[in-house]
């Protein structure tokens, strides 16, 4: 199946009118900050806007043939000097290819580095001014990665280059502007969700084929980085286990999977989890949970648990970041210190034993993902911003 139009021959002039131009850079993966570009630009093509992927590779979220989308491929040339591809470099050459050659009206780039580095080369190399940059920061390209030394102060000066500055969270506002003394405004536009397709099951609540009658899906999903804290959703798991009949389900992979593995392992619980690999299609998955965890040891936002809550499903998320933004502590989900294992257990423990109180805040969940984080309301706001720059 054609995954999306590549598109490398069309001139901006004699295009169909569209409702403007964007070249949207991001990383192809399943961590969040690529999949809120992705499902960006399939929500502004469906608006009427041209929408220009520029990445390495084709978008997870991105499938099958979508109108007014297209995709470039960075290639990165190697050569025996380089200790590292310049990837960086090939991005921004493709970004001034691409609006060239397509009549971009804008770049928004989604995880500052490099991408605002290239977004910022391109826009030089163009004609300084004419290709404005829009810059999303989505978590860690300002908590972890931005913060060492030798990016510091390239992310710094990224962002200040930006014509539009955006943060996923109030918290990462306020982070930006602790860490890096930013010399602009950052305007917070908060991830979002399509409650259309991310929504409670219908019909009852459905369950795993390999569960036995009666037993409750825990289920995390991530990136499986050091981050994510998954050793924690395992050992929070086995101690529910002793007491309610349950399985954990973890989706997606990464550096920690292995070390996940083994704690399960190691704690007795290796048969009653599940390793399910990167899956593309979560709307399908998370509606088949009793409870989401996410303990991370800090999340901007925590894109994942949004679209947990719209299928309905209570989720015990962080105290650490922004997801208090998102959560409504004891309302529509709960909020817990990751390294307090005693109250993550007993929250989790509360949830799985009662219902009635399951039932509660997994409808609150899906209404505040409906009122406040759909995704039309959000990408109003972004096309807002755009027209801000664009006139
Ligand atoms: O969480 C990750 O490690 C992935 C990362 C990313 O950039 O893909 O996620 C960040 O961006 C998401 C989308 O805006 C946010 O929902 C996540 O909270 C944020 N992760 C962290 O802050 C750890």
């Amino acid at each position: 199946m054609i995954a999306a139009r590549r598109c490398g021959t069309c001139k901006a002039k004699g295009l169909p009118a569209v409702r403007g131009r964007v070249g949207i850079v991001c990383y192809p993966t399943s961590g969040g900050s690529g999949i809120v570009a992705t499902e960006l630009g399939l929500s502004l093509a469906r608006r009427g806007w041209e929408v220009h992927f520029i990445t390495y590779a084709l978008p997870v979220r991105l499938k099958g043939f979508e109108e007014n989308v297209f995709f470039h491929e960075v290639q990165t040339a190697n050569y025996p000097v380089f200790h590292h591809p310049p990837y960086t470099l090939a991005l921004a050459v493709k970004i001034t290819e691409v609006a060239e050659t397509h009549g971009l009206d804008l770049v928004h780039v989604h995880y500052a580095i490099p991408h605002a580095v290239s977004a910022y080369l391109a826009r030089q190399m163009i004609l300084p001014g004419a290709l404005p940059v829009v810059t999303t920061l989505h978590g860690t390209d300002i908590t972890l990665v931005g913060m060492q030394p030798s990016f510091h102060k390239i992310t710094r000066f990224s962002i200040e280059q930006s014509d539009r500055v955006t943060a996923v969270s109030e918290f990462l506002r306020r982070k930006t502007d602790e860490l890096f003394a930013v010399d602009r405004p950052i305007r917070v536009i908060p991830n979002f969700v399509d409650p259309e397709l991310f929504h409670p099951a219908k019909g009852g609540h459905p369950a795993f084929p390999f569960l036995d009658p009666g037993e409750k899906t825990v289920m995390h999903a991530s990136n499986f980085r050091p981050v994510k804290r998954v050793d924690i959703v395992v050992r929070t798991f086995a101690r529910l286990a002793t007491e309610i009949p349950s399985r954990l389900v973890l989706v997606g992979d990464g550096p920690e999977r292995w070390q996940a593995q083994e704690l399960a392992r190691s704690l007795g619980v290796e048969d009653r989890v599940f390793f399910l690999g990167i899956q593309e299609r979560m709307e399908t998955l998370l509606p088949l949970a009793d409870l989401f965890l996410l303990p991370s040891e800090h999340e901007s936002f925590g894109l994942v648990a949004l679209e947990a809550m719209a299928c309905g499903v209570p989720v015990i998320a962080t105290s650490h970041g922004g997801t208090n933004e998102l959560v409504e502590d004891g309302a529509s989900g709960f909020l817990v210190d990751p390294d307090d294992g005693e109250a993550m257990v007993a929250t989790a423990r509360r949830v799985l034993d009662d219902g009635a109180l399951a039932l509660r805040v997994g409808e609150a969940a899906r209404r505040r993902a409906v009122e406040c984080f759909s995704e039309a309301a959000v990408v109003d706001r972004y096309e807002a911003l755009y027209r801000e720059v664009v006139g």
